[in-house]
């Protein structure tokens, strides 16, 4: 069977399924939402990365079949998780460039998962990656637009890495920076990667935007963050991103 055969009956099959990595609130400990990570999961139990499946899916048009279900199996859950009363728990989707040049498809998408299954629009969070953003930045300015005047939050993900225009950033309608995790990663050893995750932090808080770092892996980044005023983290050591199950057993033990 060909690849591009296996993922139409995969779609077929709803075996593309949202797994999600809590994030934490660093001002008070809690988990107040997640990042959603795209997995393939087969009737066997083999799972295929996103980073293998997603560059595929663009190759032949199925990008946008595969975010549905995605983008409904999180705003599912998510729906579930903010009627059990724990506080308004948010999700972030991730999209990729190639789905925000074709905005009409993705605002139809988004629209329709959120009418659906009910979710709030302040509650979804949608990511793009800096570089996307900065590819063809009238678009990803034009589409943040359509997304903020709902009420959904826009985030630069990896932010750091993907030659950012500090001109066009500013004229970005966002919620929320995510510093890359390679900078966080010798953050409590490396005083470039310290000077660089402080100066993200009190810039992003200077234009009004959240910050959340990704990858925090060890208790002293944890303290490091949290002491530069850093909002939210995300990070194996908090959680791996976790089937909805999992997620949930965390949301009611209210770690
Ligand atoms: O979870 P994992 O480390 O395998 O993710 C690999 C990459 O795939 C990450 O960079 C992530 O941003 C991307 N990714 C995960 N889920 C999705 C998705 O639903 N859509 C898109 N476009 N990218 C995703
Ligand atoms: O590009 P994006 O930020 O969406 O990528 C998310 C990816 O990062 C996921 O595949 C996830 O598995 C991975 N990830 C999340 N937290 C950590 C972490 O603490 N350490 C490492 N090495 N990878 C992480
Ligand atoms: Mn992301
Ligand atoms: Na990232």
């Amino acid at each position: 069977l060909t690849m591009r055969h296996r993922m139409r009956r995969a779609l077929e099959e709803n075996q593309f399924k949202a797994y999600f990595q809590p994030q934490v609130d660093l001002a008070t400990n809690r988990i107040v939402g997640s990042e959603a990570l795209a997995r393939w999961i087969a009737p066997d139990g083999t799972q295929v990365s996103p980073g293998e499946f997603i560059p595929i899916a663009e190759e032949y048009g199925l990008i946008d079949e595969i975010c549905v279900q995605v983008m409904e199996d999180a705003c599912r859950w998510t729906a579930h998780w903010n009627t059990l009363g724990l506080g308004d728990i948010t999700v972030a989707v991730n999209i990729s460039g190639r789905q925000f040049h074709n905005s009409r498809q993705l605002v139809e998408i988004v629209d329709s998962a959120l009418t659906k299954l009910r979710l709030a629009p302040h509650l979804l969070d949608l990511e793009l990656t800096e570089s996307a953003a900065m590819s063809d930045p009238e678009n990803a300015s034009r589409v943040m637009r359509m997304f903020t005047d709902r009420g959904i939050g826009c985030s630069i993900d990896d932010f750091g890495t993907g030659h950012s225009s500090l001109a066009v950033l500013k004229r970005f309608t966002l919620r929320t920076l995510k510093i890359d995790r390679s900078f966080v990663k010798d953050v409590t050893s490396d005083s470039n990667d310290a000077a660089i995750c402080s100066a993200i932090i009190a810039m992003a808080h200077e234009l009004n935007l959240k910050v959340c770092a990704e990858g925090a892996e060890t208790p002293d980044q944890l303290e490091f963050l949290r002491a530069h005023r850093c909002d939210k983290v995300q990070g194996f050591l908090i959680a791996k991103p976790l089937p909805p199950e999992d997620m949930e057993r965390m949301l009611r033990a209210g770690i």
